[in-house]
C-alpha cells in the first residue's frame, strides 16, 4: 500500500493544529500560473538583489516557477511565485530608468553584455503581464505561535514543500522545524517569508508536499533528559505517523552479544 501523505490524520495522530491562514504573507485565494516554460522575465539577482537581471522560465510546479538568470550557469536555479515582488515584466527596469545588469557570474566578458543582452531579447517568447499577480498584503504582526503546522519551502532544496512547525517566536522572526529530519534544515525567517504557506497550500495549488522524515523529536515536555538512566536506546525513531511500521533491529553492540562463534579451523 502506497502511503500518501494526509495532513488531516497527521494533525490528528500528532494532536497538532494548523497554522491559520491569516498569519501568513500568501493569498487566501492562490493565484493562477499563467506562465509557460521558456518565457523570459525580469528578476533581483538573488545573489545581488539591487541588480535585476534576465531570466528565463525553466520549470513550473504551482504557482512557482524555476528561473535561471540568462549568462549564468545552471547551477544557480532559484525559485519564486508567480506573485512574488521579486519579479516583472520586461521592460519595467527600463521604465524606471534603470539598467538591466548581466548576473553575478556572467559567463562572459563583461564588455560583451550590451550584445549578450541584446541576443537574448530577440526573438525571445516575452512573459505577458498579466502573467504577473499582485504581491499579497503581509499580515500586520507576527501571529505564528509555536506548535503550530505550516508548510515550508526546504531552503537546502528549494523545489521541496515539506510539512513543519513553528518551533518558536521571536519579534518578526519565527522558527521553521522540518518534521522528521532532526534539525538539519530548520531556519529561522521573517513571520511574513514568502517561503512558509498554510497547511493544505500544496494541495490548492497543485505543488508536491514532501512526506515528513523519519526521526522522531519529541516536544521538550516529554524529552528524556541526556543524563536519565531510562534514555532509550539511540536508534532511528520513526515519524508518528508511520509508528505502525516495524522498527528496524537495535545494532548489535560489538564484544557483548554480537560475539561470533569461535572460528573452526
Ligand atoms: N534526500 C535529501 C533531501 C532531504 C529533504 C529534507 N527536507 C526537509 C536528503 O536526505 O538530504
Amino acid at each position: 500500500k502506497k502511503e500518501t501523505f494526509n495532513w488531516e490524520e497527521y494533525l490528528k495522530e500528532t494532536l497538532s493544529l494548523p497554522a491559520p491562514p491569516s498569519c501568513f504573507k500568501q493569498s487566501r485565494i492562490p493565484p493562477i500560473n499563467d506562465f509557460k516554460i521558456g518565457m523570459k522575465l525580469e528578476a533581483h539577482d538573488p545573489r545581488n538583489p539591487t541588480s535585476v537581471c534576465i531570466a528565463t522560465v525553466m520549470g513550473l510546479e504551482g504557482v512557482r516557477l524555476r528561473l535561471r538568470l540568462d549568462g549564468s550557469d545552471n547551477t544557480n536555479d532559484f525559485w519564486r511565485l508567480v506573485d512574488s515582488s521579486d519579479i516583472q515584466p520586461i521592460g519595467t527596469c527600463e521604465k524606471n530608468g534603470d539598467m538591466l545588469q548581466p548576473p553575478l557570474g556572467f559567463r562572459m566578458n563583461a564588455s560583451s553584455w550590451p550584445m549578450f543582452l541584446l541576443r537574448t531579447l530577440s526573438g525571445a517568447e516575452i512573459a505577458p503581464c498579466s502573467a504577473f499577480k499582485k504581491e499579497p498584503e503581509k499580515p500586520h504582526y507576527n501571529a505564528f505561535k509555536p506548535g503550530m503546522k505550516l508548510e515550508a519551502v526546504d531552503r537546502k532544496n528549494p523545489y521541496l514543500i515539506c510539512p513543519a512547525t513553528v518551533g518558536e517566536v521571536k519579534g518578526d522572526e519565527v522558527f521553521v522545524m522540518f518534521d522528521g529530519w532532526r534539525g538539519a534544515f530548520d531556519y529561522w525567517c521573517k513571520y511574513d517569508s514568502r517561503d512558509i504557506f498554510p497547511v493544505g497550500w500544496c494541495s490548492m495549488t497543485k505543488h508536491s508536499l514532501q512526506p515528513p522524515g523519519n526521526s522522531l523529536t519529541l516536544p521538550k515536555s516529554l524529552a528524556v533528559p541526556s543524563c536519565s538512566p531510562f534514555r532509550p536506546p539511540r536508534r532511528p525513531m520513526q515519524s508518528p505517523y508511520r509508528l505502525n511500521t516495524p522498527l528496524p533491529p537495535l545494532p548489535v553492540r560489538k564484544g557483548v552479544r554480537g560475539r561470533r562463534p569461535k572460528s573452526q579451523t
